[in-house]
């Protein structure tokens, strides 16, 4: 069976051609969210190989023998298979948003204490994380791979 391939990034998921990324990734580990938050908002079309972590594929131990997702193959054969070094790669190639220059690092601490970031004069800090969490971006990449 041909393998399913998500646009990250705009308006479909489903079975299309061939991309130039191959995403390995489990829908619901953080490392793998963060990253395809990153591909996603960069624009980059992949592959989306959603993985079952007891029983990983050996194409993706052959990429990256360490076991983890998120990994990243580009189409260079080059293996990048730490999530923070893919959106790194990915907003190094697009950073429409300026998520690498925030204009504050303080969002970080949203989930380990609301009262307390709520609390905070970042008007626009809070917005922008309440923006992403709400956003079509965050659904789609949340999305179930089968639906
Ligand atoms: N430092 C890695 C951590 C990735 C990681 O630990 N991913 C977990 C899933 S959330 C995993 O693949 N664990 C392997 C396993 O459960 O077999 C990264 O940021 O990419």
């Amino acid at each position: 069976m041909a393998p399913l391939v998500c646009r990250l990034h705009g308006e479909r998921a489903g079975r299309e051609a061939a991309a130039d990324l191959i995403l390995y990734s489990f829908r619901r580990c953080p490392y793998a969210m963060r990253a395809r938050l990153a591909l996603d908002v960069s624009g980059q079309v992949c592959e989306l190989r959603e993985v079952v972590l007891r029983n990983k594929p050996p194409a993706m131990l052959e990429a990256s023998p360490k076991g983890t997702v998120p990994v990243l193959v580009l189409s260079n054969g080059e293996v990048i298979d730490e999530s923070l070094d893919i959106m790194l790669w990915a907003l190094g190639c697009n950073d429409p948003e300026r998520w690498l220059t925030p204009e504050s690092d303080s969002r970080q601490f949203a989930r380990v204490d609301a009262a307390w970031f709520a609390s905070l004069p970042l008007r626009g800090v809070q917005s922008w994380l309440t923006t992403i969490v709400t956003s079509e971006r965050f659904e789609r990449i949340m999305r179930h791979p089968a639906t």
